[in-house]
């Protein structure tokens, strides 16, 4: 309401300004001054200068930028693949910048060169085959080239050998959090519907399907790494998007549907730790974080915990409020640990039957207890 009332104002304020320009202009009707619309030569000479004053801001801001946010982009990736993403990316980037930086500064020279001057008149040019051949084949050509290798890059990614030796996670995703489901030994994930979701079985997995049996459900996803991990994302409502940035990899997770993605770590969370360009990162953070603990406790608050790197599952589509806190931890381990992990797990079907087994009454005798009060009950009778 507050924002509504706010844009009100806002509205009403430029109507006003602009009724009062008008009022001036209205005043100025049979001044002496020059009121013609027609632009002099001075204006021209202004209007070209700022052409050039408008080129060296960008390419002075583009210059900071780089200097100043360029050391926040993703550094070294995290999976197999991901060379191949920054490659591209990197590549891209080149040519644009390459492009920019040549068709910005004939734009703004000709907008300069050719200002409006008194008589001076305008060359009919109908038009040069040669100039439009360039100018459409060179482009043509450096775009073919650049959407050739992405394809090229695509293919090779998002290729999935069904023969080859993957291990198959299920990604769910929901308003507003994660959960994953590792496929168990038979690395088959059993079949899954919304209609199964009762209790403990959030993801709506048929307890009945015989893949289903040994599947574990984890809020927190231990992967190995050198092992290519199988992704199946689905959605129980709206669309989301499984974004891990280290790992070069987004796919979009679309209710009634199931996306895949797959990928091969090549570093485990211990290692990417030690990175020296991570060490770096977390040490600035840090300072960061204890700046800020200090105002904080000057208020009466807490010290921020240190912070320390992992791998993230994030939300990359705004699917709701509290979208920007849908995340997940994903750990690497080494395939040992994996191995050790893996086996602490209680499967679902397990926990399943845990959550429904009925609660023992206090006082009441186990069928063991009876069965002996039984026997001592049927030995009398034949005493008898
Ligand atoms: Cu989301």
């Amino acid at each position: 309401m507050t924002s509504l009332l706010v844009i009100i104002v806002l509205v009403l304020l430029a109507v006003a300004l602009w009724q009062l320009t008008k009022i001036f202009d209205l005043t100025q009707v049979g001044c002496d001054s020059d009121s013609s619309q027609v632009a002099s030569d001075d204006d021209n000479d202004v209007q070209g200068y700022l052409m050039f004053g408008f080129l060296a801001f960008i390419y002075i801001f583009s210059i900071y930028g780089l200097f100043a946010w360029g050391p926040l982009v993703l550094h070294t990736p995290a999976s197999a693949h991901g060379g191949q993403v920054d490659n591209l990316m990197n590549i891209t980037w080149v040519l644009i910048f390459i492009v920019q930086a040549i068709t910005q500064v004939l734009l703004h020279y000709f907008a300069f060169k050719y200002r409006g001057k008194k008589d001076q008149k305008a060359l009919y040019f109908a038009d040069n085959n040669k100039l439009e051949a360039i100018w459409s084949v060179i482009p043509a050509v450096v775009l073919a080239g650049l959407i050739l290798y992405g394809l090229y890059a695509w293919t090779n990614i998002m290729f999935i050998d069904e023969d080859e030796d993957t291990i198959v996670v299920e990604l769910y995703a929901q308003q507003f959090k994660w959960t994953a489901r590792v496929a168990g030994e038979d690395n088959v994930l059993g079949k899954a519907n919304v209609r199964y979701i009762e209790g403990v079985n959030v993801l709506g997995v048929d307890m009945s399907d015989p893949y289903a049996q040994d599947d574990i459900v984890v809020s927190e996803l231990h992967i190995p790494k050198g092992k290519k991990i199988h992704f199946k994302m689905r959605s129980q409502d709206v669309l989301h998007s499984a974004y891990m940035p280290y790992f070069r990899a987004q796919m979009n997770c679309v209710p009634g549907m199931v996306t895949e993605f797959a990928f091969e770590p090549i570093y485990t969370t211990s290692e990417y730790r030690e990175l020296p360009y991570m060490i770096e990162k977390v040490a600035n953070i840090n300072a960061i974080r204890a700046k800020k603990s200090i105002d904080l406790v000057a208020k009466g608050g807490t010290v921020l915990d240190p912070y320390t790197f992992d791998y993230l599952l994030l939300c990359n589509k705004i699917c709701g409020a509290s979208h920007y806190n849908m995340q997940m931890k994903i750990i690497v381990d080494t395939p040992e640990d994996y191995k050790a992990w893996l086996k602490e797990q209680t499967n679902l079907v397990t926990q399943v039957k845990a959550s429904t087994a009925p609660a023992p009454v206090e006082g009441a005798m186990s069928t063991d207890s009876l069965k002996a009060k039984d026997t001592v009950a049927v030995s009398k009778i034949a005493m008898k």
